[in-house]
């Protein structure tokens, strides 16, 4: 039912809360109240070049998050019974302030550590990374992103001398005759990207590599493109076998080579080995099709007169314990035909969180400092120590890995305290079974939420904060562009900014300055500290980005216009060149045998969220996708003797789950899909590998070997619950 206008409806421009497209949205107050007595926002789509007004289904229900029956909306403290029961902002963040001391007292300064999330502003995560370097004097925070982006970035940073994401533009897209999309499904992920491939679709173009027909490949169908469905994990070797096709047949672009690159020999050393006929045995693709397609991709680039092409990756390819090597041989191939900073072609990773991009570049990452410099390199510690008035000997030194970080919880050596701030880590990790056992070991959790997730749900005191349309800041989205989050709607009851709450912590701990509470204060700091940094936003201010609109950073001074394209002059490594890296397959750390015959595949829903912590609190998404499920192929169904609806129960190194079977022609008989996004006993990461990237410190989300059974086959064996 509309719901009638206020006669003066207060409409604010900002965009969707969730993935790294960040489109455009107005949310305008409504004359009606909501549950919380505040007024309901109506959302609409707003022009913007990601999405050109468009929103998917989370975008438009996104204001239905902010009244949750159970929102949280006073801090809670765990009593003596073992409830969470609702206190004042003194006594938690006393007893959150206590806490930590006491947690430094006996384990040193490590003593307490610190999880972000890639949803948090700009601002938020800048300020993280400092109380935690500052305040806490810990090494010890990463963040989610070490989930989602943390190979592509090793690679990026190793190969080119920076990370920022996509280096272009979404709309050049639209210019190209081939795009090669690597493990992703953004017709699902990110729906209004679909716009962007319309051109290349319409010249036949489009090359989508998944082990299942999803939404994306379907793009494909009719001519727009080919859809290739290797065996699960094996696209390392498809790449090197391209990269061996572009080399053998002499389809690379010389000039840019010689003049852009290093590294020729060696690479065509480590691909020799990986002439198609062999990789074809391995992934499953034939020789043919893989010389095609290096072809394709050859003919589209402008050194064979081609209008240009684009290498893109997503979590398929990334999410693996060689996930840096894939996108390094990703690049590889795009650097030898030319495409990595120059106009109208390109090379980058699909980012996933709304601020996955800024919360690598501000310091939510052990290894990192605000603007992307380097905890590790003294240059950069002094200009950081120097913003934050420090000595840099104070800084402390690297942290470890967001999974490794997990590990040491509640350990005799490990931190007694965590404070988690945008991240469900009983759903999202991998090996959660684990993950519950070291927060169940923690003296103090201390969760920030605007829900009570899983996470929330064990920890000793929750914050309730504010969220999106109710906050202002800044994010960064998946092309490197800055655009300003504004607030639409006051607070719900006690909830709070996180600027606020760390602010009054930083005091508790001895620190009364240096946290300002207001955004674009926290910004101007933020433009300070990674001024002359590899993410330079010295340029930018909350006043300039509302004046002038969006801009992609760099951005080093207040009259720059910003970078929509970077690379175009050379790469920031020290010759200026671009490194041409070989690696080495091999093949996922849990593969396939006798007891765990078939893939694990996990992924994402069009309809649900991450851990699910706000998309299952959103009724008509809830209703769109219930439950976990496991895809099945129908032969596979025939093996097993099941239809459609049974109820399974699969079982891996780490753990068992169970969850009914969506039996469907669209994935490879080999292979089961699950998608992650539920907590229960259909949880797929109770499932996944715990076994990390050696580079990047990335799991192997995507491949487990797993074995699947019909449930009444168990019956009365050691059939249990699994959570
Ligand atoms: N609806 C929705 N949208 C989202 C999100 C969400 O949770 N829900 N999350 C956001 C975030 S944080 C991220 S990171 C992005 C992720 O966006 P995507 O990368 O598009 O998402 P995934 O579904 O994780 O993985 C993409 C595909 O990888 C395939 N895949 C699995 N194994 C392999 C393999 O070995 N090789 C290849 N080539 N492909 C493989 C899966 O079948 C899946 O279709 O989405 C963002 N957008
Ligand atoms: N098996 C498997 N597991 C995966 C993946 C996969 O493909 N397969 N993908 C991985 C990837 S790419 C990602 S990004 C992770 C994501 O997984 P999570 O890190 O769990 O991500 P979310 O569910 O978005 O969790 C965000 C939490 O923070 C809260 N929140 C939202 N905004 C804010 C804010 O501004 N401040 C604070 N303090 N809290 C906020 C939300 O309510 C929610 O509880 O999952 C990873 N896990
Ligand atoms: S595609 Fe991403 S940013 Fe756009 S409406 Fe959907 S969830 Fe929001
Ligand atoms: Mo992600």
């Amino acid at each position: 039912m509309a719901l009638p206008l206020h006669v003066d409806p207060v409409a604010v421009e900002t965009h969707c809360p969730y993935c790294a497209l960040q489109c455009a949205q107005t949310l305008t107050s409504l004359d009606a109240p909501g549950p919380d007595g505040l007024p309901l926002l109506s959302v609409e789509g707003r022009e913007f070049p990601t999405n050109r007004g468009g929103l998917c289904r989370k975008g438009w229900t996104s204001a239905e998050v902010l009244t949750a029956p159970d929102r949280i909306t006073a801090p809670l403290l765990r009593d003596p019974a073992g409830e969470l029961v609702p206190t004042t902002w003194d006594t938690a963040l006393d007893r959150v302030a206590a806490g930590f001391r006491r947690a430094q007292e006996r384990r040193g300064r490590d003593g307490v550590a610190v999880f972000g999330g890639g949803g948090l502003t700009n601002e938020k995560a800048y300020a993280l990374g400092k109380f935690t370097r500052v305040v806490l004097g810990s090494r010890l925070i990463d963040y989610n992103g070490r989930f989602c982006m943390s190979a592509a970035a090793t690679a990026l940073n190793r190969s080119l001398g920076l990370d920022r994401g996509l280096p272009f533009p979404l709309q050049d897209l639209a210019g190209a005759d081939c795009v090669l999309l690597l493990g992703s499904n953004l017709a699902a992920t990110m729906p209004p990207f679909v716009q962007h491939l319309e051109q290349v679709r319409s010249r036949g173009g489009l090359v989508v590599m998944d082990p299942r027909e999803t939404a994306t490949a379907a793009l494909t169908a009719e001519g727009a493109g080919v859809h290739l469905a290797p065996v699960p994990g094996t696209d390392l070797v498809v790449l090197l076998a391209l990269v061996h096709v572009v080399l053998a047949e002499d389809l690379l672009d010389h000039a840019y080579v010689a003049e852009r690159t290093t590294g020729l020999e060696d690479l065509r050393a480590g691909v020799a080995a990986w002439w198609p006929e062999r990789a074809e045995g391995v992934c499953g693709i034939s020789a043919q099709r893989i010389r095609e397609i290096a072809r394709l991709l050859a003919d589209a680039s402008p050194s064979r007169g081609g209008r240009g092409a684009y290498v893109l990756t997503g979590r398929g390819v990334e999410q693996s314990s060689q996930g840096t090597a894939t996108v390094t041989a990703a690049i590889d191939l795009a650097l030898l035909l030319g495409l990595v900073g120059t106009h109208g072609s390109g090379c980058g990773p699909l980012t996933g969180q709304g601020n996955g991009q800024g919360g690598r570049e501000h310091g939510l990452k052990a290894d990192q400092l605000p603007g992307y410099r380097r905890i590790s390199d003294p240059a950069d510690r002094a200009h950081v120590a120097a913003v934050w008035g420090i000595d840099p000997a104070a800084l402390p030194g690297p942290g470890v890995p967001a999974l490794e970080l997990l590990g040491m919880l509640g350990t005799p050596d490990g931190p007694a305290a965590l404070l988690v701030a945008g991240s469900n880590v009983v759903v999202s990790a991998p090996h959660v079974t684990a993950v519950r056992e070291r927060l169940a070991a923690l003296d103090l959790l201390v969760v920030l939420d605007t829900v009570p997730s899983g996470t929330a749900q064990l920890a000793d005191v929750v914050l309730p904060i504010l969220q999106w349309a109710e906050e202002e800041g800044t994010m960064t989205n998946l092309e490197g562009r800055v655009i300003r989050r504004r607030r639409a709607r006051e607070a719900p009851g006690e909830a709070r900014d996180e600027l606020w709450i760390l602010q009054q912590l930083a005091a508790r701990l001895g620190h009364p300055d240096g946290f300002p509470a207001e955004a674009s204060a926290m910004f101007d700091e933020l433009a300070r500290a990674s001024a002359g940094g590899r993410a330079d936003y010295a340029g930018l201010s909350h006043e300039r980005l509302d004046r002038e609109g969006p801009m992609h950073w760099p951005c080093p001074d207040a009259d720059h216009p910003g970078t929509p394209r970077v690379m175009l002059d050379g790469f920031p490594t020290p010759d200026g060149r671009a490194r041409l890296i070989p690696v080495v397959p091999h093949g996922p750390a849990d593969d396939l045998r006798p007891d765990a015959p078939l893939y694990l595949v996990t992924g994402r829903l069009l309809e649900q969220y991450q851990s699910g912590a706000q998309t299952r609190r959103v009724p008509s998404l809830l209703a769109a996708r219930p439950t976990s499920f496991v895809e099945v192929h129908p032969l596979l169904a025939d093996r097993l003797g099941i239809e459609d609806g049974d109820e399974l129960q699969l079982r891996t190194l780490r753990g068992e789950a169970r969850a009914p079977a969506h039996v469907t022609g669209t994935i490879r008989p080999d292979t089961v899909f699950m998608p992650f996004h539920y907590s229960g006993s259909g949880s797929a990461n109770l499932l996944t590998s715990d076994a990390t990237d050696p580079l990047s410190g990335m799991p192997d989300f995507k491949v487990t070997a797993v074995d699947v059974i019909a449930v009444d086959a168990t019956a009365g064996s050691d059939a249990r619950d699994a959570v």
